[in-house]
């Protein structure tokens, strides 16, 4: 079964494909010549999740899906949340983002958060939606350099190691992610 995957990021890519089963073969943008940038004008996950993979459908016609995540710290009332990708300003880095929590956060003893993904399947022209979350606490410093985006300031709940810290497996074990991505497998290998 092939599906293509709406993302441009090779992180999320590499996360999934590791934890699909190897007859869902996933096709990367790139694999179908696809090299432009989606907008993102929604106001949740779930709607840019939705438009991520209502814009890939509408050029290619082939089953899709999109992933769309965000990090939510509760002293921050939510955010950054649906605009965790830009947080600290259009153009800016991970390490930005990363800086820009570590700052607001000085001084707050509230660290909790949690981490979402909502995935949108278009599967025979039928839409679906898959989620997955998991809490945690904002460290006080960036910690380890494995995985993307929020993973070096993120312990989730039980853990001792950041997601930058642990190895792709182990993330992949217990992330808001891999939760999305089992649900979505498991819908697919039993239709
Ligand atoms: P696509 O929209 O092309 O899939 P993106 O990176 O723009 O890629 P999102 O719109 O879902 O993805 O933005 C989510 C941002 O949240 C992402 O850029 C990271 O900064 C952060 N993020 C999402 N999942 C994460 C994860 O598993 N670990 C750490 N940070 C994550």
């Amino acid at each position: 079964m092939k599906l293509i995957f709406a993302s441009g990021n090779q992180y999320k890519l590499q996360e999934l494909q590791s934890k699909l089963n190897s007859s869902i073969e996933v096709l990367s943008m790139r694999d179908v010549g696809f090299a432009g940038d989606i907008d993102e004008p929604g106001e949740t996950l779930e709607e840019n999740a939705k438009i991520k993979a209502e814009y890939i459908h509408n050029l290619f016609h082939e089953n899709c899906f999109a992933d769309d995540s965000g990090i939510e710290i509760n002293a921050l009332n939510g955010e950054p949340g649906v605009y965790s990708a830009r947080y600290a300003g259009e153009g800016c880095s991970f390490a930005d983002n990363n800086e820009k929590v570590l700052e607001k956060l000085k001084g707050i003893e509230d660290r909790t958060a949690r981490f979402r993904t909502v995935i949108h399947l278009i599967y025979d022209n039928q839409h679906y939606v898959f989620e997955g979350e998991v809490k945690g606490k904002i460290t006080m410093t960036n910690k380890g350099v494995d995985g993307f985006g929020y993973d070096p300031i993120f312990i989730p709940d039980g853990q001792i190691k950041t997601f930058a810290e642990m190895t792709l497996d182990e993330k992949n074990s217990i992330s808001h992610r891999a939760k999305a991505v089992q649900k979505l497998s498991d819908f697919l290998l039993n239709r």
